[in-house]
């Protein structure tokens, strides 16, 4: 229930105690894959999968493209703890809930996340299929109060008032540039501002206008709650989105957003990723 307070530091230590004494691995990197980026962590080794339903005080999946897993496995022979679907506020889940699994990563002893999403792309630079590196977020359900922070604060986890103005790694940002020109793929990168909105309908033009003027260069319906979560214990974050459909930012166009271009989108652009995701991860471990 959107009132219902957040789950306290002996629950969340239930959950990650039943990963904990169920895995072999020791993960110090988090991943969370995106709408249709399950498949980033499809080619871990030493994979070992644990459903949201078996995990004490776990919320479940329900939107396609997101299985409904914690997964702990070697990528690039780093260990590594991924939650294969992610949860938004738009399922019917408080914020603090959707980002509940960051708190369990970090009692699991995750110390730095990746964060990825599929976004739609407002800056008309951006194509279908690019990566946006995400330099900064716009809180919008922040502005009217709505926190994954709301509550007592438990000081287990993080201050008050945790600081935002760095949450976006920069020493991450700029070893993702180097991983995007080892690879080659510096003409369908770059780095940008997200945006979170509620969802779950997709935006009208006039927001997405609004949205631009704003400063904002893609938008979605989810990270940010995990972001905040994750800078309040203290992670280092590195994120981004991928541009899976081009906002529609002219009235009257024949066009709609849709779930299954997303979905499509982001399976034709995996490879690439999972590179990326992969050489990032192995750079974060050292
Ligand atoms: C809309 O197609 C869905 O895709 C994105 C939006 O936030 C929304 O949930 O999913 P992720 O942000 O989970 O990638």
């Amino acid at each position: 229930l959107p009132g219902e307070a957040a789950f306290d530091y002996n629950t969340i230590s239930i959950s990650a105690n039943y990963l904990l004494e169920r895995t072999k691995h020791r993960p110090s990197i988090g991943i969370v894959c995106g709408s249709g980026l399950g498949s980033l962590v499809d080619h871990l080794k030493e994979r070992e999968a644990f459903p949201y339903e078996k995990i004490p005080n776990f919320p479940v999946s329900t939107v396609a493209g997101h299985d409904g897993q914690v997964v702990f496995g070697l990528l690039n022979g780093v260990p590594v703890m991924c939650m294969k679907g992610r949860f938004h506020s738009y399922e019917g889940y408080p914020l603090w809930k959707t980002a509940m699994p960051i708190r369990v990563m970090k009692l699991v002893g995750v110390n730095s996340v990746i964060v990825t999403n599929a976004a739609g792309g407002i800056n008309d630079k951006y194509h279908v299929g690019d990566v946006m590196l995400i330099k900064d977020h716009i809180n919008i359900p922040g502005f009217a109060g709505n926190s994954p922070l709301v509550g007592k604060n438990d000081e287990n986890f993080g201050p008050r008032f945790p600081g935002m103005s760095n949450a976006y790694d920069k020493q991450l940002r700029q070893e993702a540039k180097n991983v995007v020109k080892e690879m080659g793929i510096e003409e369908s990168v770059h780095e940008g501002v997200y945006v979170m909105l509620g969802g779950p309908s997709y935006e009208t033009v006039a927001e997405l206008r609004l949205l631009r003027l704003l400063g904002a260069d893609a938008v979605g319906m989810s990270t940010v709650a995990e972001v905040v979560v994750a800078r309040h214990c203290g992670m280092r974050v590195f994120a981004f989105s991928l541009v899976t459909n081009k906002c529609i930012m002219e009235w009257d166009s024949d066009e709609e957003a849709n779930h299954e271009e997303v979905i499509a989108a982001a399976n034709a652009r995996k490879h690439h990723l999972q590179e990326l995701v992969g050489r990032m991860a192995a750079r974060m471990a050292q």
